[in-house]
């Protein structure tokens, strides 16, 4: 079980709802969405909302600025105890928008340093940013790595932006996977805490998984999310448009099977919005609105 994990790494993990299956019944996270800028293109995503790397499809959130960000988790520290971590997932990709990210991370430390600070990203940008999230005390980074072979990528994203650039096909993919793969180790190497999401989509990456939970066990990856894709034509995804099907049930249980024992496998994710509140699975960021926040001086 967790309480085996050496001392250090069980004080990061235990009171933190993604990291630990026993901590989600109790402590409660928050997304702040001040990142609406994206680097990359994913066939799965619409750009119109939130990043799909870590929430479902069609979910719109609540644009913030960073000093808005800092106010409204001082007041959900003060509504809801329960809560240990503020994330930034979205709505786009936040290390494609690293001022507003950084400053937000500096903000709630100031204001609640007691809050574990929680990043979601792509991967693309993540090299370029290591020393500031180990800088900004950042112990909790998910990197969403859906492949690592270029012409599976190529399947799964049209294009990257990268210095200055607009890549597309294998190239593209090649980039985004070597970035991401990289950023993986040198963060595992200062000692951050690191989870792999992955979006499984039937025929295109589901059983090249296997392969992917490898890699990222090879390069210190602590937790592996792997996501069931949520194909949503209404919402005009390419895959939704080419009819592309979501797996069932029964197929992510059987590959969360055949992952587990490398890396670990999470299985209580609730594919949250870019401003989530509350216990996972339960969803009171109405209860938080910018216009409530502003009100409450
Ligand atoms: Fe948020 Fe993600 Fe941090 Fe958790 S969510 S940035 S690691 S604090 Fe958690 Fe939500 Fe699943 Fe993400 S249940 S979508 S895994
Ligand atoms: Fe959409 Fe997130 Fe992919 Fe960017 S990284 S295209 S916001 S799913």
């Amino acid at each position: 079980g967790q309480a085996d994990l050496p001392k250090t790494i069980w004080e990061k993990v235990k009171n933190h709802p993604c990291y630990s299956e026993e901590a989600h019944h109790h402590y409660a996270r928050m997304h702040v969405a001040v990142a609406p800028a994206c680097n990359v293109q994913c066939n799965y995503c619409n750009r119109k909302y939130d990043c799909a790397n870590e929430s479902r499809p069609g979910v719109v959130s609540e644009k913030l600025t960073p000093e808005q960000a800092a106010k409204e988790v001082l007041a959900v520290a003060t509504s809801i105890p329960q809560l240990t971590v503020v994330g930034i997932a979205g709505p786009g990709d936040p290390l494609a928008n690293p001022e507003k990210t950084f400053k937000t991370f500096e903000l709630v430390a100031r204001a609640a340093p007691d809050i574990k600070l929680c990043l979601s990203t792509n991967g693309l940008a993540l090299p370029d940013h290591v020393d500031s999230i180990a800088r900004a005390k950042i112990d909790h980074v998910t990197i969403t790595i859906n492949t690592v072979d270029p012409e599976i990528g190529a399947k799964i994203y049209p294009w990257i932006f990268f210095n200055h650039k607009r890549y597309t096909g294998i190239e593209a993919a090649r980039i985004l996977i070597d970035r991401q793969l990289q950023g993986l180790q040198m963060l595992t190497e200062r000692g951050i805490l690191c989870k792999v999401n992955s979006v499984m989509i039937p025929e295109i990456n589901d059983l090249h998984l296997v392969e992917v939970n490898k890699t990222v066990k090879a390069r210190g990856a602590f937790l592996h999310n792997i996501m069931p894709l949520i194909s949503a034509p209404e919402h005009g995804t390419v895959f939704g448009l080419n009819g592309q099907r979501g797996p069932t049930a029964q197929e992510l249980k059987a590959l969360q099977d055949g992952c587990e024992g490398e890396t670990k496998v999470m299985r209580h994710c609730r594919q949250c919005r870019a401003d989530a509140v509350g216990l996972l699975g339960e969803d009171r960021s109405a209860e938080f609105t910018t216009e409530r926040i502003m009100a409450m001086d």
